[in-house]
């Protein structure tokens, strides 16, 4: 019996559902979303093994353009682990919003042109389609830009062809065996994951007052038999975004600790006792040597 296992990156501009798919296709919360751009930063895996075939997908940051002002390490960062997904791999789900054009997507498929791997393009959101009629122009004109293996519209929120998008993506695994045990589902460690559900809770509820100029480490991650104990600082880099992130007599941490612990719970199958810090370090996203530290390696 012949089995197959390959490496799929998802990539595209931000904010375009790259990790709600992934999460869709996996059937768990692997990877951070929010309403913002910018949310993914670090590559994750998520790994599938259906019977014989064993799909590796990789999300990726959001490719985007880097403006003077923002052209700083922690985007230098993000947009280099984006590219490095696409190294090596046996396909790639090239993802876009609608029939939205836009010149991060234009950036995005000049990235493409020299990967060698087949193309899946996924036109993804089309439960929010105004106008279903303008779905099958768009499919021809966009697949007139380069050769893609096949175009499927999907709905990565709501599951809508999802399957068809797999089924798809399963023609090009390449035979050979697994390189993950059957029920391992990511790369990334649970300190990890806790560290991630901290910063999604901090995107989903603060509005634009906080830029992209927040991370997340985790201080403590002790695990006793009935409770796992996380201690998570937040950085930023300003006073008055602090002040901002902890709210009124403390209302706004409060409930982001809250969010983030009931995640914790369901991911880690334990009661969750969180703390949860916020300080002020200037210039950490602009500062290579910092963000080492902090888990995000440039070479
Ligand atoms: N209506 C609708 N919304 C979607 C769909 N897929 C994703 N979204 C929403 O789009 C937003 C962005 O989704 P993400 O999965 O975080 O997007 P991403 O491409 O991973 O974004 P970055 O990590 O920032 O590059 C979230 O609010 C999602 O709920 C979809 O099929 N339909
Ligand atoms: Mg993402």
């Amino acid at each position: 019996m012949s089995q197959t296992c390959g490496f799929v990156a998802i990539v595209g501009r931000p904010n375009v559902g790259k990790s709600t798919l992934m999460n869709r296709i996996l059937g768990q919360k692997i990877s951070i979303t929010s309403r913002r751009p910018q949310t993914t930063r670090h590559q994750v895996m998520g790994i599938k093994t259906a019977a014989d075939a064993q799909f590796i997908y990789v999300d990726t940051p959001g490719m985007h353009i880097m403006s003077k002002d923002r052209n700083k390490a922690i985007n230098r960062f993000m947009n280099q682990a984006a590219t490095q997904a696409l190294r090596d791999v046996d396909c790639v789900v090239f993802i876009i919003d609608r029939t939205r054009w836009t010149d991060e997507d234009q950036a995005v498929l000049k990235r493409l042109e020299h990967v060698n791997a087949p193309i899946i393009l996924a036109v993804n959101k089309v439960d929010r389609l105004n106008d279903k009629g303008d779905l099958l122009p768009w499919l021809a004109e966009v697949g007139a830009r380069r050769e893609f293996a096949a175009i499927v519209p999907i709905s990565a929120k709501h599951g809508t062809q999802v399957d068809t998008l797999e089924d798809e993506v399963a023609k090009h695994l390449p035979e050979s065996v697994h390189y993950f045990p059957e029920d391992q589902i990511t790369d990334k460690s649970l300190r990890f994951m806790a560290a991630e559900l901290v910063r999604e809770k901090v995107m989903r509820q603060l509005g634009d007052e906080l830029p992209y100029q927040m991370t997340v480490e985790i201080e403590e991650f002790r695990e006793t038999e009935r409770v796992t104990h996380i201690s998570a600082l937040i950085l930023v880099e300003r006073q008055g975004q602090k002040v901002i992130l902890i709210g009124e007599n403390g209302e706004r941490i409060k409930n982001i600790g809250r969010e983030a612990r009931l995640d914790m719970e369901r991911v880690l199958d334990t009661k969750v006792m969180l703390n949860l810090w916020v300080k002020v370090k200037r210039g950490w996203s602009d500062d290579e040597r910092a963000l080492k530290s902090l888990g995000y390696d440039l070479d």
